[in-house]
């Protein structure tokens, strides 16, 4: 029991409240987090700063519970879909009148993480942009028609997960071709965001604070020749995505004899394997995508984490990664990768 069932948190320093706030959403309790967000406003705290040290860092939270096998799937679902709610509260509450440019925010094509981008937006309309925020997977000509009706002074695109870099690519190419210049964002775009820029993004910012300041100075840049990076992915990505299918009932079809314990898979396990192996090869086709194994690496690590969480030994994984190398057998960049995340496994 904490101190705030009798006295509502105040300050964003109260000890307590990351975990005060964390059980709210995990217990499905919407009414309790919408009031502690609410409170916090009604005490004076920035709506910016609720957001950016209180919504933000909970979900990083729900995170790691899941990737621990902590939490299910369904209360990581339903602690999303409470902090949207947080979020909504937050700021229809904080009115602002627009006085900057006008800006489109979209996740890439495929791309389902909309709170983090939802949340950037949130900002840029507390800094006074007139915001249009276009969601979850947005298809890149369907964005391209949206700029050409709106336009904008800029697009921020959102990718949180590797495999989309192709789709991002594209979605950015076409923004700059027809004159709107790109800010992108999001972990999927690696560390200080190294292939964003390789994949022609004119801008970058790790975090909401950092692009709201980056737009509000040096902005627009000058767009360069949006073509000067529009061809990626040679033979060997495009193998590798063409053959997704292929590649995966492959691996499946040779799994049980090379690794005996999945005979006694039920119906989940056997789902979750086939889930596995997909973003394998996804992992896989994008790294070659962006010549750089490191897409490839940092999702061994992860995934060798979230499969180690759940009971699954290293061993799986590897064997795993080595049927599906023994299907590349004329790429030898693509081996290259397979064989880079498998020197990141231990045992
Ligand atoms: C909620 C959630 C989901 C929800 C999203 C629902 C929604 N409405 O957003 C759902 C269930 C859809 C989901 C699905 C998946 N998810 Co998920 N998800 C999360 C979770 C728990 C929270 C995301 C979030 O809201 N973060 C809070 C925000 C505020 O975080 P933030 O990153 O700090 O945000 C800032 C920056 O990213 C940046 N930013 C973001 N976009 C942009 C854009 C621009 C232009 C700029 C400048 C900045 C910027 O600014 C933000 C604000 O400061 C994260 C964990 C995490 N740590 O984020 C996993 C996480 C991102 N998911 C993950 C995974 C693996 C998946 C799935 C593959 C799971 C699966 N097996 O299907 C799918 C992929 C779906 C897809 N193709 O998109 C992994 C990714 C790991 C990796 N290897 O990259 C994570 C990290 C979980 C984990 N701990 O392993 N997920």
């Amino acid at each position: 029991m904490t101190v705030f069932t009798t006295t509502p948190p105040s300050s964003l320093g109260d000890p307590g409240l990351a975990d005060h706030y964390l059980r709210l959403v995990g217990d499905g309790d919407e009414y309790g987090a919408v009031g502690v967000v609410t409170g916090l406003l009604d005490a004076g705290v920035p709506a910016r700063r609720i957001m950016l040290d209180l919504i933000a860092p909970t979900q990083n939270r729900v995170g790691e519970l899941w990737a621990a096998d902590e939490w299910s799937i369904a209360r990581e679902h339903g602690a999303t879909a409470i902090s949207e709610r947080a979020l909504a509260a937050v700021s229809v509450r904080s009115t602002v009148r627009p006085t900057r440019g006008r800006i489109t925010l979209a996740c890439v094509d495929g791309e389902w993480h909309a709170l983090p981008v939802r949340m950037l937006g949130e900002m840029l309309r507390l800094d006074g942009w007139r915001v249009d925020f276009l969601g979850a997977s947005v298809p890149g000509p369907h964005l391209v028609t949206h700029l050409h009706q709106t336009g904008p002074d800029a697009v921020a695109l959102s990718c949180m997960i590797a495999t989309r870099l192709p789709r991002a690519h594209a979605a950015i190419t076409a923004c700059r071709s027809v004159g709107v210049p790109v800010i992108a964002g999001g972990r999927g775009f690696g560390a200080e965001g190294r292939w964003a820029q390789r994949l022609g993004a004119d801008a970058w910012a790790a975090g909401a604070e950092q692009a709201v300041a980056r737009l509000a100075h040096r902005w627009p840049p000058v767009v360069g020749d949006p073509y000067a990076t529009a061809f990626m992915g040679d033979d060997e990505y495009t193998y590798v995505a063409r053959r997704r299918g292929d590649l995966v009932q492959g691996t499946l079809d040779r799994l049980a004899a090379a690794y005996p314990p999945m005979a006694a898979y039920d119906q989940r396990q056997h789902d979750s394997t086939v889930e596995d192996l997909g973003h394998i090869v996804d992992f896989l086709a994008a790294a070659l995508y962006v010549g750089d194994p490191q897409v490839f690496t940092d999702f061994v690590d992860w995934t060798a984490r979230v499969l180690e969480a759940r009971g699954v030994p290293p061993v799986a994984l590897c064997t795993g990664l080595s049927l599906v190398k023994e299907q590349l057998r004329d790429f030898p960049a693509a081996k290259a990768t397979v064989d880079a995340g498998l020197a990141r496994i231990d045992g």
